[in-house]
């Protein structure tokens, strides 16, 4: 069987859902018995400020976006519970897998899903108004307690974002890996392909990771454009990290 031929989804379970307590219900309305797709990977995880501005890379300049980042690193619904600061993100596998549970969350904003889709995940979801410094209204933020992947690229792009390869079993991997034969580490902002005192290694020679990574890395290391930010390969390799404590 050819596993890359077979489609994959991010869902991330946000923090609202995890304050309202509704993980399992989610969960249940995206089992396996439901939707026919098979779990790939589950983690816990610690949304760091670079993650979040990474997941979220195309709303970045738009009103809502500093309440956005907000609200996904869990600084909204825990303001002063760091250890509630958290998000589940699972990958589903399945043939029809983003579509499938896009149909299952519903629409993004939480009274259209009501409207137009009573029964489904966001349909339990709220809006809530974003006030400036003077208290006027300039906008909304949706708190719709899941994220699914929007497209089949959208989604090779945020499970490449939020797990490493060794996250998932690896007769469920779907992209490319490679040994990396180069410790990568960061030090005041830069990249280093040897390492230094003071630094911090987010790839350790010997790691296996995504090749795309590794692409990257190469062309960034030499001082060539990647199309794949260095944010976004260190902010993966770092989750749950407690050098990403923000
Ligand atoms: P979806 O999550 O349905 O794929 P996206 O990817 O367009 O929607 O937006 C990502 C997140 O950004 C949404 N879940 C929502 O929280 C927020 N968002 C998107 N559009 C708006 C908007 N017009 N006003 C407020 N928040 C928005």
């Amino acid at each position: 069987m050819d596993t890359k031929k077979l489609e994959q989804t991010l869902v991330l379970i946000k923090p609202d859902a995890l304050k309202n307590s509704l993980t399992g219900y989610v969960l249940s309305q995206l089992s396996e018995y439901h939707t026919g797709l098979r779990f790939a990977a589950a983690k816990i995880v610690h949304v760091s400020r670079i993650l979040a501005e990474e997941h979220y890379s195309e709303h970045k300049g738009k009103v809502f976006f500093p309440s956005l980042i907000e609200f996904i690193m869990g600084r909204v619904h825990y303001p002063d519970e760091p250890r509630n600061h958290r998000v589940i993100a699972l990958v589903y596998r399945g043939p029809g897998a983003v579509q499938k549970i896009r149909d299952i969350a519903g629409p993004t904003d939480p009274h259209i899903a009501r409207e137009q889709k009573p029964g489904c995940i966001r349909s339990l979801g709220t809006v809530v108004s974003i006030k400036d410094a003077k208290g006027n209204t300039i906008g909304d933020r949706m708190d719709n307690l899941i994220h699914a992947s929007a497209t089949n690229e959208e989604a090779e792009r945020e499970i490449k974002l939020w797990f490493k390869p060794g996250d998932i079993p690896p007769f469920m991997h779907a992209y490319d890996t490679a040994d990396s034969d180069t410790d990568y580490s960061m030090k005041d902002n830069k990249l280093l392909t040897k390492r230094e005192q003071g630094d911090i290694c987010f790839i350790p020679r010997g790691d296996t990771v995504w090749s795309s990574d590794l692409d990257a890395l190469i062309k960034i290391s030499k001082g060539e454009h990647s199309e794949l930010s260095l944010n976004a390969i260190v902010a993966k390799y770092l989750i749950n990290s407690i050098h990403e404590k923000d």
